[in-house]
């Protein structure tokens, strides 16, 4: 093991047995270094790194305990996508370029969740503590993701500068950060601290944000910079995957929010802040379809509070309202939904993407 190099877990089970979601490890060393050669060059760029051998170290240690550290589904997701659209093998020279746009998502992904542990106070996520957590670094942090989000022009200009579609990938990488961006706002004003305003807790606001915020930068992204990659040039195929991808991606966060509140955090690497955060969650979104009066009373005491009885409370509440099925139907329903989409499209190797996709969060734990 070189030094700085960042390890691949040789895991090969998640736990819950479920085959379909243990991605072999082989795949994730061979994607994790491509990794290693992206940092590499960016550590090495005499442009930036005319400073100080400490400011090298600095961004080493960030980008490694930011980047590389999670599921790395959204990444893969590119090169898997394109090796189904091409219905063949990838070179290797295809394998590297593809595995640096699923990079440059996982670098997305990095800083967005660095702003948003920052915005949302949590304290860990992916088994580690928040970057701003860590000592010396704090307020810092929200540089860094400055750094982070600057990371991607750079790499797509190393290395996708005078391809046909250099210009549609910035655009994209552009649009789906513009629209993160709102749906963060929007999730951010819909909970100000401190007061909590159960009318804004509906559906309709509900989806939006989470599209926003979601949807658009963790699934649409990366098929879309596989579809621009296999040289796919008719927008209404890109329109076609956006919908569905969109849908899948809500499902998403449903479980997200989900997990916010059932997973075992030890396994899904962070601890759940909705209820104290006074989030629109989507549990909460259920319980008040679901609440008599006097249970909505009980929300609006106890939602919002940082109080651990007060989340008790709240989660007692959501017990009785029976959500964990109501997850359960939603999870089936949706399943069925995004199958039946799927195979109303009319190019088999995107239906092939699109089902793989959903096969790598169908019932995930974590
Ligand atoms: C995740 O929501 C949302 C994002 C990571 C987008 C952040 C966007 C920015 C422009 C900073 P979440 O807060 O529910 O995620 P988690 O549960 O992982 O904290
Ligand atoms: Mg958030
Ligand atoms: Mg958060
Ligand atoms: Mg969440």
């Amino acid at each position: 093991q070189k030094m700085g190099l960042v390890e691949a877990p040789t895991v090969a089970s998640n736990g819950s047995g479920d085959a379909q979601k243990i991605k072999p490890a082989n795949e994730r060393s061979r994607f994790l270094e491509v990794y290693n050669q992206l940092k590499t060059e960016l550590l090495a760029d005499s442009k930036t790194f005319q400073f100080t051998p400490e400011s090298r170290v600095w961004v080493e240690k960030m980008l490694d305990h930011t980047v590389p550290g999670g599921k790395l589904n959204r990444g893969i997701s590119v090169p898997d996508s394109l090796r189904l659209l091409k219905e063949r093998e990838l070179t290797e020279e295809e394998y590297f370029l593809s595995s640096s746009l699923g990079w440059c998502v996982e670098w997305l992904q990095g800083y967005f969740l660095v702003e948003d542990d920052i915005m949302d106070h949590s304290v860990t996520r992916r088994g580690q503590p928040c970057w701003y957590k860590i000592p010396k670094v704090g307020m810092i942090a929200i540089n860094d993701g400055i750094v982070l989000r600057n990371h991607i022009p750079q790499i797509l200009k190393r290395h996708f500068k005078g391809m046909p579609y250099y210009t549609e990938l910035l655009d994209i990488f552009n649009e789906v950060e513009y629209q993160t961006s709102l749906g963060q706002m929007l999730d951010l004003i819909t909970t100000p601290e401190g007061e909590v305003d159960l009318s804004k807790y509906i559906m309709p606001t509900y989806i939006k944000i989470v599209q926003y915020k979601t949807a658009y930068y963790s699934f649409y992204l990366p098929v879309a910079c596989a579809l621009l990659m296999a040289g796919e040039k008719d927008e209404a195929k890109f329109e076609a995957a956006e919908k569905i991808l969109v849908q899948m991606g809500t499902y998403f966060q449903v479980q997200d929010d989900y997990l916010d509140c059932y997973g075992d955090p030890a396994f899904i690497g962070k601890i759940g802040t909705d209820i104290e955060d006074t989030k629109c969650s989507w549990l909460v979104v259920q319980a008040l379809q679901r609440a008599s009066e006097d249970q909505k009373n009980v929300i609006k005491e106890n939602y919002g509070k940082k109080d651990p009885s007060k989340v008790a409370i709240i989660k007692q509440l959501y017990k009785e309202l029976n959500l964990e099925k109501v997850f359960e139907d939603y999870e089936q329903e949706s399943y069925v939904a995004l199958i039946a989409a799927i195979e109303q499209q009319e190019s088999l190797p995107l239906q092939a993407v699109l089902k793989a996709f959903l096969g790598k969060i169908y019932k995930r734990q974590k």
